[in-house]
């Protein structure tokens, strides 16, 4: 469900659709709803079909953000030395974003949205975004943020 999500969400990169008016809703609820979102965000002109180069600008942009995903993970994963699934305020200031920034770096509590003292992935990319906002793969992995 959760990799649904996140797709959704990366396809709404496609076509500059973010924000667009959501397409009609069909009479029954549908048993695929991010799938279908996904659909339309592809289908550029809206004609309820997919061209070959919609599909191809889809899935370029999807594999790109997946792509960046995958690397952020990594290094989150790299980051979280003690493997709890959460950056620390000792695994923070290990971050090499944290140490360049050295006096002038944000606190943690400024990206711990949820106020559990750690970083989880999703509040992660938002320091890479914060700290480093020429990074493609942040921006990329943050627009399918899910968590
Ligand atoms: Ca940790
Ligand atoms: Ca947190």
């Amino acid at each position: 469900m959760k990799a649904l999500t996140f797709l959704a969400a990366s396809l709404a990169l496609v076509a500059g659709s973010v924000g667009a008016q959501a397409p009609a809703a069909p009479a029954a609820p549908s048993p695929t709803p991010q799938a279908d979102a996904a659909f339309a965000r592809m289908d550029a002109n809206r004609d309820g079909t997919l061209s070959r180069d919609e599909f191809r600008a889809g899935w370029v942009a999807m594999t790109r953000t997946l792509a960046a995903r995958q690397r952020l993970r990594q290094q989150f994963d790299t980051v979280d030395a003690n493997r709890d699934g959460g950056i620390d305020a000792t695994e923070y200031r290990n971050l090499l974003l944290i140490r360049e920034a050295g006096a002038a770096a944000p606190a943690l509590a400024e990206f711990d949205a949820d106020r559990d003292g750690k970083l989880s992935f999703g509040e992660y990319i938002e320091v890479v975004r914060k700290l480093a906002p020429r990074n493609d793969a942040a921006a990329d992995a943050a627009a399918g943020n899910d968590d």
